[in-house]
């Protein structure tokens, strides 16, 4: 919005073709056309209204979902400018809509947006993929409103009435030609939405759903911010200290922390650069990290929490039980990694870490409770981490004396290239040994597990090497864990999850995804670790071949078919599945194992944050949430589980 002196006539030109680009490479602006890529359209329009939130103007965003998956968007801001150029007639809103900004969001290494003071940077790209939109600006007294098909204004900006209110109204229906699907996810939005409110202290964001017969509404508004965030992932965790240490400064640039402790053993920190979710860290978790290790080991010399003073914590010792998320604001951010969520600026290592020191340092001195909770904490993962070291080093020695010993219940395959070899981890001897007989040997592997599994999220470290039941999948695999954790050593591409559907199925199903989430995490990111789907049903029928059923609706429907053929459902033998033990190696191949039969549930990480919320809530501590969420979640527990 900084400059309309250009040459109009010109820009118009190449703002024609710039949209046009955005329609035929649209993965290039928004990712992709998936859902991912339809959800984004909502967050660069929603982006926009934050930006004026935190440019201190707007108070209120509301989002609906129209039926027809129409998104509407008002927020109360000061309204998009609406004065005209004379020479072109063209007016500031409607450059917004149609200039396309400098690069694209995932275009190569330019041009990445800077949330937080450039406005309208995504509306004309949200323009170009809509099959209409309708923008309505209340300003200056006035009620303004014009119209777009697929990028191109249809009607001008016009005064249709007066208003002594301001803000902005968006209306669009997304580009069914464009997007694979144009059915949003209210809880994908819901949490976006949530995240958003908690990164702006005091926005009051509401979201409504109006496609269904009783429509959905979210409604977040955070006082707390941060903190409310914080209190919000601990929910259900213990926690060493009431209320999240906080810490927020104004100095070269804005940086907001808050950090609580828990009694976990996982450790949970969320970065933000610009609003924008930094997965892959950065320089500011960088600074971060520096700073807690120094300030907690200052503290526990100076305070006499450590027995030998040469002696000191490590990172990983401070970080134990951590819930902490941080969120600075940065002019112009560099985003490096694999997906580009990784901030790069090196500035702001020492900013973050010199103002990470002295709040801290502070905090302790002022609140010696909440300090000796925390470093009583420290050195106990500092013991446990030593006993850790000696039972990795006992599991290194071991494995080097017999030379890379696979576990001896494994039945590997005879192909070595990991692309094509898959590994089913079986629950039960019976079942694993019909899965060895079905298997194709040529790529399937077969590892039984029997026993109680070890429950991760209640285990340190020390724990989980040399684990009996832990130790062989980690051996199958191939790849090492935690921090040494190598996703190029995988042995097997696919690494298949084979438990009964029932309540203790889902459970190892459960325990085995914790601890590949907390673990080998990669593993997960990458996609490779899968569910198998035993059958619930077989119909056979004399001289028919025999047909499996899935789920209740595929039974119902096969039923259903069957009478439409003239076969009446007392003629039809049901044989109901408990277990994957009820079936010879034969139908265990054909219904489950076969790669031209099976089907197999790929295990997605769309959300880290939500999912480590579910699997703390799931294998912690308390049982009042676990509850609750099982009740909420019965079918999907019972199908699926996470
Ligand atoms: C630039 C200047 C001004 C407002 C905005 C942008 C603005 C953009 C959007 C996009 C969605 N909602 C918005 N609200 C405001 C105002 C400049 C002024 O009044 O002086």
């Amino acid at each position: 919005m900084e400059k309309f002196e250009h040459e109009y006539n010109a820009e118009q030109i190449q703002v024609l073709e710039g949209l046009e680009a955005v329609r035929k490479r649209p993965g290039m602006y928004i990712g992709s056309v998936s859902i991912r890529g339809l959800h984004h359209l909502v967050y660069e329009i929603v982006d926009n209204c934050v930006d004026e939130a935190l440019a201190g103007y707007c108070k209120n965003i509301h989002v609906k979902i129209e039926p027809g998956n129409i998104i509407n968007v008002e927020d109360d801001g000061r309204g998009i400018p609406v004065d005209i150029h004379p020479k072109t007639g063209i007016s500031a809103a409607e450059t917004v809509y149609t200039k396309l900004h400098a690069g694209g969001k995932f275009g190569g290494d330019s041009g990445y947006k800077v949330s937080g003071g450039l406005h309208g940077v995504g509306a004309s790209v949200v323009n170009a993929l809509s099959d209409w939109t309708e923008v309505t600006i209340q300003r200056d007294g006035g009620i303004y409103k014009m119209k777009f098909e697929r990028g191109k204004i249809t009607q001008k900006l016009e005064r249709i009435g007066d208003s002594d209110k301001t803000g902005t109204t968006v209306r669009f229906l997304a580009d069914g030609s464009i997007f694979e699907t144009l059915d949003y996810e209210f809880e994908v939005l819901e949490t976006r939405f949530r995240e958003m409110a908690f990164l702006t202290k005091g926005l009051h964001i509401v979201l409504e759903d109006l496609r269904g017969e009783t429509p959905k509404k979210a409604d977040f508004c955070f006082e707390g911010g941060l903190n409310s965030f914080v209190e919000y992932l601990n929910k259900t965790k213990e926690k060493l200290h009431d209320k999240p240490i906080y810490i927020e400064k104004d100095g070269e640039f804005p940086v907001e922390i808050a950090i609580q402790y828990t009694t976990a053993y996982s450790e949970t920190i969320l970065t933000f650069v610009n609003n924008i979710n930094t997965i892959e860290g950065g320089t500011h978790l960088e600074g971060f990290k520096r700073a807690l290790t120094k300030v907690f080991n200052d503290y526990a010399k100076s305070h006499n929490f450590l027995k030998d003073k040469d002696n000191n914590l490590q990172g990983d010792d401070i970080r134990e039980g951590i819930t902490a998320v941080i969120s600075v604001k940065v002019k112009e951010p560099q985003f490096e990694g694999q997906t580009k969520t990784k901030l790069g600026n090196s500035e702001v290592t020492g900013i973050v870490q010199s103002m990470v020191n002295e709040s801290l340092s502070t905090f302790l001195e002022e609140n010696p409770a909440v300090a000796k909770s925390i470093l009583e904490k420290c050195v106990s993962a500092a013991r446990a981490r030593e006993a850790a070291r000696k039972a990795r080093e006992l599991v290194r020695r071991k494995s080097a004396l017999e030379t890379t010993t696979l576990p001896g219940k494994l039945a590997d395959c005879s192909s070595k290239i990991p692309e094509e070899c898959e590994v089913y981890i079986v629950e039960g001897d019976s079942a694993g040994g019909s899965a060895k007989q079905g298997r194709d040997r040529r790529f399937q592997a077969i590892l039984p597990l029997w026993g109680k599994m070890l429950n991760v999220e209640k285990s340190r470290a020390d724990k989980i090497y040399g684990n009996d039941k832990l130790n062989p999948v980690i051996i199958a695999v191939g790849a090492g864990i935690g921090a040494d954790f190598d996703i190029t050593k995988i042995r097997y591409g696919k690494v298949i999850i084979m438990a009964d559907a029932d309540v203790d199925g889902a459970h190892i199903r459960t325990l085995l995804l914790t601890f590949f989430f907390r673990y080998m995490r990669p593993l997960i990111e990458n996609g490779n670790v899968y569910l198998a789907q035993p059958p619930l049903y077989k119909l056979s029928k004399r001289g028919m071949d025999d047909i499996y059923c899935y789920t209740d609706e595929d039974l119902a429907n096969a039923y259903k078919d069957l009478e439409e053929k003239g076969i009446p459902r007392d003629q039809l033998g049901l044989q109901r599945y408990k277990g994957l033990g009820e079936m010879n190696p034969e139908q265990l191949w054909e219904t489950t194992m076969d790669p031209a039969r099976r089907i197999l549930i790929q295990v997605k990480l769309d959300d880290a944050i939500e999912a480590d919320k579910t699997f703390s809530m799931l294998m912690g501590d308390q049982v009042e949430p676990r509850r609750e969420f099982i009740e909420q979640n019965a079918k999907f527990v019972k199908n699926l589980d996470i």
